[in-house]
Parts: C-alpha cells; structure tokens; sequence
C-alpha cells in the first residue's frame, strides 16, 4: 500500500492516471489532472526536501508564465521573480549587448529558481489534496500496449509493488523507468553528443552583470546567468571526462574572470560555490512520445543542452498539452489530442534543439590551430558578428530565445 502524502480517499493502488517524477513535467500536470477532477498519482523517487531544494534553471519563458498564470499557478514567480530581457556576449572581437525584450516579439523571462517553483506547485499540489508518494522508485511500466498499464514500484520501505492506472505520463526525466520501458522497437531514439561539456556553478554571489553574459575565449566558454539578488550561475566549459571537484574555488574565479574578461569589462563579484556539477552538451529525442497507455513529458521525453535554457519550458508546455489530452479523453471520451499529443510536443520540441544547436555553435569553437580549426573559428566569429549588426537576425535571436 501506499505511504502516500494525501491519502483522502481514494483506493492507494489505482489511480486514472499514474504520474512518475515530481519535477515542473510531472507537477504541472498533476496540477491540471486534479483541477479536471481526474484521480492521479504521483510516484516520486526522491523525498520532498529533495525536490523542492535542487537548483537547476531559472530562465522561465513568456509562454511558460502565460500557462502558469492560465491554471493559477504562478502566484509565486510573480511575487518573486525578476524580468529579464538583456544579452551581453563578448568575444575576442569586443563586446555588445543585446535588448531582446525589444526585439522579436518583444517578449521577456522571468527569473524565478526552478526549486521554487516546484516548490509552489507541490504544496498547490497537495493543498488540493493530491496524492504523492515520495521515496518511491518506479522500476518498470509493464503492459503499456493495453488498456491497463501497470507501474512496478519499490516503495518507501523498498518493497516491490504493483500499481495499476489508465494511462501512465512518463515524467521521471532522462534516466527514469519510462523511457526504460519502451520497447526499442517502438521509437525512434535521436541522440548527438555535441563534444562540449560544462561546469555548472552556482555562486553565493550576486550577479556580476544585468545581463546574461556570455564569453567566449580562446580558453573556451563561460557564461554568467542570474538566479536571485544573492546568488548567480556560472558555467565554464571543461575537458570532456574532467571531476567537478577538479577545479578549485581559486582555479573557478580565476578562469571565469579570464574568460569574461573582467579586467576590461568589469570585476566579477566572487563568493563560495554552493553547487557543481558537469554537464555533457547532448541532445535527445524520442519519437513518438507515446507507447499505448504510456506517454512522455519533459526530459523523458527530450533533453537539450542547457545553451538554450529550454528545458523546464518545454516540461510546462508538454505538461498541458498531455493534461489537456488526458482530460479530454477520460472525461469526454474524445480521444483526438492525445492521438496528436506527440506530434504536437515534437513540433516544439525540434524547434528547441535546433535553437540550441545554433548556440552551441555560436558559443563554442574548436582549441587547435589547424586548418580545419581556424576555419571553423573564423565561421563562428563571423555568425557572432552577423548577431551583432543584422537586425533581421536580432530579431529572430528574440524570437527563438525567449520562446518555446
Ligand atoms: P526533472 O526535473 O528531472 O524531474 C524528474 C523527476 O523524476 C524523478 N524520478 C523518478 N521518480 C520515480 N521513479 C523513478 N524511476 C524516477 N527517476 C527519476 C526525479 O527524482 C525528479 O524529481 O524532469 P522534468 O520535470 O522533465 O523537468 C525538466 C527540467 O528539470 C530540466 O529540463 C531543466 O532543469 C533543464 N535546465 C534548464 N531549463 C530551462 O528551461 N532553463 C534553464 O535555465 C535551465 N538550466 C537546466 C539548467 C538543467 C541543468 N542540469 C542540472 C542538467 C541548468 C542545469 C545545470
């Protein structure tokens, strides 16, 4: 049985709609499930101090905040979080900046921690009396190709269950029991590893710019990107395979200061890295986003580099899509969206990855001196100017960086 948060009444080992993770995927649909009257589950790996505290993104799109503010969930982002609307690149051929808000379609992020909006939605979550039970692994989705997909668990005692539900959303990221139960044949799995990899940090300091800032150096990449009024994000690209204990806090400062180059631009304010971890530039989808009674949403369904900060808006965007499908099937018997669920989270999906792989080809440029290499350097120097200069290309830069 069970241990779940919210127990209320219902029977604890069905639910209409098994959900697995409790990320913005998982809980913005459990949100939107249980706002239909649809009975859900959410099954999560981890404790809830766990999900609420895990900082990850922070750029939040327009649309993101329009879905939000449709469902009444984004009280907290606009009491907390920040507009932002400026670029700052800088590169061996000078510096400039970039207003995207007034380009494009004029529109801007919001800067709001991903942990606390997770955090909203879960306590909005189980304040309308939604299940969840933390500590509990999902293994395996079995029987997905019939009309009662059953979800083996280890619950929080590590005991192996059985949960059965209607239909089962894949929410449980790259590495989760959902993508793990699609049987190979059935989808199509595109992956490129781009070859780069980043340090992510994140810095008891606040930011060094009212920009995002992005460097690139001879040394490789950095960026800056900021979380909240005291605390800031860096990256710097490192060797692919590189210890993120490798650098210390000296060799970090050293290097982002370098590669912004702060003694032209500005000194960079320093303080202790409370968080790091190595990320592999990869891109990752699968195609089609169902499997029967299973369907993908959010890194389960796609994973993009963070070049791009796409990830958690597409988690939100796909989120409704499913909830809205769902809905519509369970409760009208109308099962037209969730037949085109996937085509239409694909559609945005690919949009995101080749947004992301321009970036990382404006970002990155190979060390060596070669022939080859100084080519490849030389187009990147030349796309960073087109940025510069072109308006047309502006305001696609706009379009395409605040969207989803
Ligand atoms: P999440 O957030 O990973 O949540 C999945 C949940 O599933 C649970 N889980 C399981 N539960 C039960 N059984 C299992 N077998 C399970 N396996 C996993 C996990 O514990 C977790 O709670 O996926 P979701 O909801 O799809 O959301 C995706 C976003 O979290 C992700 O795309 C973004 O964080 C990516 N990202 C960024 N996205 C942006 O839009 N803007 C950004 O600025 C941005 N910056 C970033 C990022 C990701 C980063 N990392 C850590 C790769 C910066 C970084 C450093």
């Amino acid at each position: 049985m069970i241990k779940s948060q919210n127990p209320r009444t219902h029977s604890s080992d069905t639910a209409e709609v098994i959900v697995l993770g409790a990320g913005p995927a998982g809980l913005v649909l459990g949100n939107l499930l249980l706002a239909s009257g649809v009975d859900c589950l959410v099954v999560e790996r981890a404790d809830r101090e766990q999900v609420q505290t895990r900082a990850r993104a922070g750029f939040l799109a327009a649309n993101t905040v329009r879905i939000l503010d449709r469902h009444g969930l984004a009280d907290g982002l606009h009491r907390h979080g920040r507009e932002h609307a400026v670029c700052e690149f800088r590169t061996e051929d000078g510096r400039f900046r970039l207003d995207y808000g007034a380009l494009g379609l004029g529109e801007r992020h919001t800067v709001y921690p991903q942990q606390e909006l997770v955090r909203d939605l879960l306590t909005r979550y189980l304040d309308a009396g939604g299940r969840i039970s933390f500590g509990t692994e999902a293994v395996a989705v079995v029987g997905a190709e019939t009309l009662r997909p059953t979800v083996t668990v280890h619950d929080t005692d590590g005991r192996p269950a059985r949960w059965q539900a209607r239909y089962v959303a894949g929410c449980d990221g790259r590495h989760g029991a959902a993508r793990r139960s699609l049987p190979t044949c059935a989808v199509r799995r595109h992956h490129r590893d781009h070859g780069v990899s980043w340090l992510g940090l994140l810095a008891e300091a606040p930011p060094s710019l009212d920009a995002v800032g992005y460097a690139v150096h001879g040394r490789g990449f950095a960026g800056h990107m900021a979380r909240t009024p005291e605390v800031t994000r860096y990256y710097l690209q490192c060797e692919r395979g590189e210890a993120a204990d490798a650098w210390s806090e000296q060799r970090i400062w050293d290097e982002l200061a370098l590669r912004m180059r702060s003694s032209e631009y500005g000194e960079l304010h320093r303080g202790p890295i409370v968080q790091r971890t190595v990320v592999d530039l990869e891109s990752d989808v699968l195609e089609p986003l169902r499997y029967g009674s299973l369907l993908l949403a959010g890194d389960a369904a796609s994973l993009l580099s963070p070049s791009a900060a796409k990830g958690a808006n597409l988690a939100v965007l796909e989120a409704e899509l499913l909830a809205e499908a769902l809905v519509d099937d369970l409760r009208r018997g109308d099962g037209t969206a969730l037949d085109h669920y996937s085509a239409r989270c694909l559609a945005h999906i690919w949009r995101a990855q080749a947004f992301s792989h321009w970036m990382i080809r404006l970002l990155h440029g190979p060390s060596g001196s070669d022939p080859d290499s100084l080519f490849h350097n030389s187009l990147r120097r030349s796309r960073v100017e087109s940025l510069r200069v072109s308006r047309s290309q502006q305001d696609w830069f706009a379009e395409q960086y605040v969207g989803v």
